[in-house]
């Protein structure tokens, strides 16, 4: 553990970089020890995961062809649908006895995308977020919330060993009871909470109306993601809430969050390259794009036990930042994500895709299968509007049974996606038709 001075002056505090062998070893040193890592790798998928070992045949390529990380370029890619055709424990390389962890997310329709997590995986993670929670300027001394769901979803339980990791305490508040979550920020000293950015401002405006300022508190230090933000969001929470504001960025199939994280430079999120290998490559045509250049990241999981992964396609656009950052981090920097080059939707923190509203829809009777989803974010809180069409059998002048079935939707609605969306049942023939690819999806929500 080394400590270092900011040249920042905003941030006030000693700055700590917690790795210091990994996050500033040398560009060659790195591309050494990612290419000694990605030739364990294969060797290991090739020989205990079916599915790579058949990609790997059908591409005529044998583990001996990986000599160097550049070689990473001959190997098959992975997306969320290998996800789920291997559901659930397909592309697991250790056997179920080893799996201590399982965690899951949304999938395009019917099954979830499921991780299994070894002991040492569960490790890594810890460290990696301790990394991230350096980098923002916390330490043993702080007291961190978070207010990421605990549960399937990866935010909460990630957060949470990484603080303890990192030796600061954890106070595990999750998602939901703003009012409590603001007591315990006040009488517990809180200095530090996790959550999404969305639900930070959110928390801002609900302490302006009990008229708490930030002089009441002792917060500092803002850990925020798993949906897009922007520079203007960070302003404002910063000078609400007067922290510092930081990115942290992940995805469950790669680990959950904590793949990468900002720095006291604020210029861009330092990937933790030694285990997540990224690339940028084109979506249409997969082929990997030259440095700088925007375009869709690909992780590899160098060092991943459970369900090690070759090539994720995130579908999160984004370029990469190769030189070198002013904190002396030496790791590959990646940009806000711009979009996604898939129909994702993140509504409050959860991934949607529309497919799986759709198939809801489907398996009801009295619903045709036109539908659009209007998406608003008032007061920061993200709001999912389903109007859907009935049929004309099902059509009737009787409120009570309109409103039966607008509950029976809303409530598969819940289950499936895990947040409420308002139904809204329209007239058979109201929804607009077209003659291309239908718009199902008019998102409202400016990220300013
Ligand atoms: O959202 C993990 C996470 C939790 C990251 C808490 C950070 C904080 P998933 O539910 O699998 O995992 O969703 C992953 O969310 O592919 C991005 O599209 C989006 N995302 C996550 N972090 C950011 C971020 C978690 N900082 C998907 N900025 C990813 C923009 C983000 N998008």
């Amino acid at each position: 553990m080394i400590c270092l001075t900011t040249k920042n002056q905003q941030l006030k505090t000693k700055i700590m970089i917690w790795n210091k062998n990994k996050e500033c070893m040398s560009r060659e040193e790195m591309r050494q020890l990612q290419g000694a890592r990605l030739r364990k790798l294969v060797d290991n998928v090739y020989h205990n995961v079916p599915f790579y070992r058949e990609k790997m045949q059908a591409m005529n390529i044998m583990p001996d062809d990986i000599k160097t990380i550049d070689d990473i370029k001959k190997l098959p890619f992975t997306t969320k649908q290998d996800l789920r055709d291997n559901y659930p424990f397909g592309l697991n390389a250790v056997p179920q006895s080893a799996i201590v962890r399982v965690h899951a997310s949304s999938g395009t329709t019917g099954n979830p995308t499921v991780v299994g997590y070894t002991r040492r995986d569960l490790a890594v993670w810890s460290e990696s977020i301790a990394r991230c929670l350096g980098a923002f300027g916390a330490s043993r001394e702080d007291t961190i919330s978070v207010a990421y769901g605990y549960g399937l979803f990866t935010g909460g339980l990630g957060l949470h060993y990484g603080v303890e990791h990192l030796g600061a305490s954890v106070v595990p508040t999750s998602s939901g009871n703003t009012d409590k979550h603001i007591l315990l920020i006040k009488d517990l000293g809180i200095t530090g909470v996790a959550c999404t950015p969305s639900y930070a401002l959110h928390m801002a405006e609900v302490m302006r109306k009990k008229g708490i300022t930030p002089e009441d508190l002792k917060l500092r230090i803002g850990i925020f993601g798993g949906e897009p933000w922007t520079e203007n969001m960070r302003k404002s929470l910063e000078e609400k809430l007067q922290i510092n504001a930081y990115n942290i960025y992940g995805l469950s199939e790669i680990m959950g969050p904590g793949v990468s994280h900002e720095c006291e430079c604020k210029n861009g999120s330092h990937i933790i390259e030694d285990h997540f290998f990224p690339e940028i490559i084109n979506p249409e045509t997969c082929e990997v794009l030259p440095e700088g250049e925007q375009g869709e990241l690909v992780f590899t999981t160098l060092t991943k036990e459970g369900m090690p992964l070759l090539r994720y396609r995130t579908k999160d656009l984004c370029s990469l930042i190769y030189e070198p950052c002013e904190c002396g981090r030496t790791s590959v920097r990646m940009t806000r994500i711009m979009g996604r080059s898939d129909d994702m939707l993140i509504i409050r923190g959860i991934n949607v895709f529309p497919s799986q509203i759709e198939s809801v829809i489907l398996q009801l009777p009295e619903f045709e299968p036109q539908y659009l989803l209007v998406v608003t974010r008032e007061n920061n809180r993200d709001n999912l509007e389903v109007q859907v069409e009935l049929k004309e059998e099902y059509y009737s002048d009787e409120i009570n049974k309109t409103i039966e079935m607008r509950d029976k939707l809303a409530r598969r609605l819940q289950s499936v996606l895990s947040i409420s969306a308002d139904v809204k049942i329209v007239s058979p023939n109201t929804l607009e038709r077209s003659v291309g690819k239908s718009k199902r999806v008019i998102d409202k929500r400016v990220l300013e």
